[in-house]
């Protein structure tokens, strides 16, 4: 296996209050209803925070600055690996705009009261321990 890996970049995105932002996936099937750091996939070229801001423009409808990746790399269906950058709200609130159905800011004792999926538990608790 040589072929090198689409690389999905996402956020643990803050507030100024220190609550971290989980958004609600609206597809695909398999995925709905489970929640996520938002992000999406890095296109041919781009550097990855850059996809990121990119992201979460498109998605939320805000401007957020990448402050440091989170230690680590957390593969995802094959072929797919998933980075994490800790994130901070520059300005705009979040909407879900595209590929979710609702957003909730967690406070620290709120973070896993969420259904994260399966492969963005790892990423949400290492994001944690960065804190
Ligand atoms: N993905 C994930 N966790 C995230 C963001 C994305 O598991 N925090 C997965 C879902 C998709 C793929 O990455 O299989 C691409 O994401 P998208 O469809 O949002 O571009």
């Amino acid at each position: 296996m040589t072929d090198i890996p689409v690389v999905v970049v996402a956020a643990a995105l803050y507030d100024s209050a220190g609550r971290l932002l989980a958004a609600r996936r609206s597809a695909p099937p398999e995925l709905a209803g489970r929640w996520e750091l938002p992000g999406g996939k890095v296109e041919p070229g781009e550097p990855p925070e850059r996809a990121l801001v990119r992201e979460l423009r498109e998605e939320l409808g805000v401007a957020a600055e990448p402050v440091a990746r989170v230690p680590g790399e957390w593969p995802l269906k094959p072929g797919y690996v998933l980075r994490v950058w800790r994130t901070r709200l520059l300005s705009g609130e979040p909407e879900p705009l595209e590929d979710h159905d609702a957003l909730r800011w967690l406070e620290p004792d709120e973070v896993w009261s969420v259904d994260w999926l399966d492969q963005d538990v790892p990423a949400v608790a290492a994001a944690l321990e960065e804190a």
